[in-house]
């Protein structure tokens, strides 16, 4: 630290400091991360320079920290790991951004590459670039402080530019301690012009498009999380408006137009998925999340327009009819300007029939939602959940788990965009505690984590974090003992629990208590309201541990269907 400082006043600076200069002056806010050798002055010194730094307790929710704040601002989070095992733990939420299309860079300190790759036995020594690569859109290593500029502008606008994702970036010990001339350090800054080319779609793309609109009598939008990413919410909102078509929101694209919107087809995603016959996938892949755009659920003669940023995504799973290549935003507005009124008349009788089916469904769900029972179940205590946000419709939900994202997802309805952070393409447990910090560090909004009591258990050491920073959020736990349900047995009948069993009746909001949040635990509605109001009003780090029914849940939630040997039906 001294000797850097010497340095400095000497006319010389090291990489440490122009590191973090070429990150002030890409206008980086915040680095979330964990420190150690040898990053922990690279944290100091942002910290010195008016760069936020958000000290977590493992590397893997700084990283979805770092992730959501891509997805939220669409600029690249920052996560700082230090080497081997920190590096490692980041990598899962590395890898998860680059698989969601979040832009994120994780910059991690490594060890001396003369002693890696003569695998001399460094402390904490890995090829960590190496190791990186398949997990994220590329990996570079800065060698030379000279490099540093370069560096961070080709990691920004790589993690950007395309489909957005995340990106390594390895910076050496001995590169963070190598000095240089000072001026020519600070001449070596600069910030990348157009990071985001915002690409437009040819106009015969968009006539192929609205000419294979005009002629659908069932038409449907499915809107994705890339769509929420892209921020045209006043363009899309117009299109879907002004063409009439219903259209179904992925998870993360909740909110885009609200979910009480009339042309929402939300609640009658079977009938509209068999019987619409063109659909058009906005920022939405055909994955496994759509069954891959075939097979029974879907109508064999459906024919498919996809607007969306990669050309590669196009025929990934089935043959696209219309494909629009470029930015959503500017999609969007080229088929408005294009499009005839004469589509909206099409969709009166096809809103018809979904509207039926709605209203069947809204019935069935309201009959869930008021039916008392003691322990509450999934639906119950999700109405009292609903009805309290009701009052805080800009309100942050992040959700993890099974049964608790599937219900919570369906029972709770958003009604603004990009509010909705939950377990994205690959439904993995741990965002929880990473996302909440990370929405409520970039918006400085309130955040309410809904988590089953086996999700919380992946970030929620994190917890802490919540409390040190004095985070606005509220963690609440369906808590049924267990993953899917508390009541698993052991086949051989020993005495130890089943695999998906946790602790019965854990008392999870006396972990808040120990960092000096405010603790919950509630068993009846009455509670929960009371105590979710209270932890709003509050404004403080607050948790509820909500007993539920450990029989409520079932077998992998709403995706059974993909565990089909389960010995539980
Ligand atoms: P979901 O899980 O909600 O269905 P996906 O993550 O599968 O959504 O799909 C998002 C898609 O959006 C990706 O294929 C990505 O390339 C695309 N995308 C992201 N940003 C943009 C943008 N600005 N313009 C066009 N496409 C985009
Ligand atoms: C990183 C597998 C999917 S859902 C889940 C696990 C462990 C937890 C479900 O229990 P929970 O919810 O949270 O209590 P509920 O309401 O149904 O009881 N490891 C990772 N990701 C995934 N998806 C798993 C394991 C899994
Ligand atoms: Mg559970």
């Amino acid at each position: 630290m001294e000797s850097i400082t010497d340095n400095h006043n000497a006319g010389l600076t090291d990489g440490m400091h122009l590191m973090v200069d070429a990150l002030k002056v890409n206008g980086v806010q915040t680095i979330y991360g964990v420190v150690g050798i040898p990053v922990t002055d690279l944290a100091r010194h942002a910290q010195a320079v008016g760069i936020r730094y958000i000290g977590f307790r493992h590397e893997q929710s700084a990283g979805h920290a770092a992730a959501i704040t891509g997805y939220l601002t669409k600029k690249p989070g920052i996560c700082l790991t230090v080497s081997a095992p920190g590096f490692l733990n980041g990598l899962v939420a590395l890898a998860e951004a680059t698989v969601n299309g979040f832009p994120m860079i994780q910059i991690s300190g490594s060890s001396d590459r003369n002693i890696i790759d003569l695998q001399q036995g460094d402390y904490e020594g890995l090829d960590q670039m190496n190791i990186a690569k398949p997990f994220c859109k590329a990996a570079y290593r800065i060698n030379r402080p000279q490099d540093i500029s370069i560096g961070v502008a080709r990691a920004i606008r790589t993690a950007l530019s395309g489909r957005p994702g995340g990106v390594y970036l390895d910076i050496t010990t001995e590169m963070l301690s190598t000095t240089m001339d000072a001026a020519d350090a600070q001449a070596s800054l600069f910030t990348p012009v157009d990071p985001s080319p915002v690409l437009s779609p040819s106009s015969t793309s968009v006539n192929r498009a609205l000419k294979l609109l005009s002629v659908a009598k069932k038409p449907l939008v499915i809107l994705g999380k890339g769509a929420a990413y892209a921020q045209a919410d006043e363009a899309i909102r117009e299109f879907i408006e002004k063409s009439g078509i219903p259209f179904l929101p992925m998870s993360m694209a909740k909110g885009l137009l609200p979910d009480d919107h009339p042309q929402c087809a939300a609640s009658a995603r079977s009938l509209v998925l068999g019987q619409a016959d063109v659909v058009m996938l906005i920022g939405a892949r055909l994955n496994w999340l759509l069954n891959h755009g075939k097979g029974k659920k879907w109508n064999p003669d459906a024919k498919f327009i996809q607007l969306d940023i990669c050309a590669e995504e196009m025929d990934s799973n089935r043959p696209i009819d219309a494909p629009l290549v470029g930015d959503i935003g500017v999609s969007i507005d080229k088929l408005i300007c294009k499009m005839e009124p004469f589509e909206i008349s099409c969709c009166i009788e096809w809103r018809k029939q979904i509207d039926e089916v709605k209203n069947a469904n809204a019935g069935k769900m309201r009959a869930k939602l008021n039916k008392p029972t003691q322990p509450m179940n999934y639906f119950n205590s999700l109405k009292i959940v609903s009805d309290v946000l009701k009052d805080h419709k800009d309100i942050y939900i992040v959700n993890e788990g099974a049964n608790a994202l599937d219900n919570t997802r369906n029972i709770i309805n958003m009604y603004h965009p990009r509010l909705r952070l939950d377990t994205g393409t690959w439904g993995v447990m741990g965002i929880g505690m990473g996302y909440s910090i990370g929405a409520a560090v970039t918006s400085g909004k309130p955040v309410v984590a809904i988590e089953g009591d086996s999700a919380f258990g992946f970030s929620g050491t994190d917890i802490e974090t919540i409390c040190r920073y004095k985070l606005p959020v509220t963690v609440i736990v369906l808590n049924n003992d267990g993953i899917y349900r508390g009541d698993g047995v052991n086949l051989a009948g020993g005495a130890d629990p089943s695999p998906t069993s946790l602790t019965p009746s854990a008392r999870y909001d006396r972990i808040i208590e120990a960092f000096g949040g405010m603790a919950y635990h509630v068993t009846k509605p009455i509670e929960l309201e009371e105590a979710l109001c209270a932890a709003l009003a509050s404004g403080k780090p607050s948790l509820i541990n909500c007993v539920i029914d450990p029989s409520a849940g079932v077998e992998s939630g709403h995706i059974g269907n993909l565990n089909p040997h389960s010995s539980i039906k």
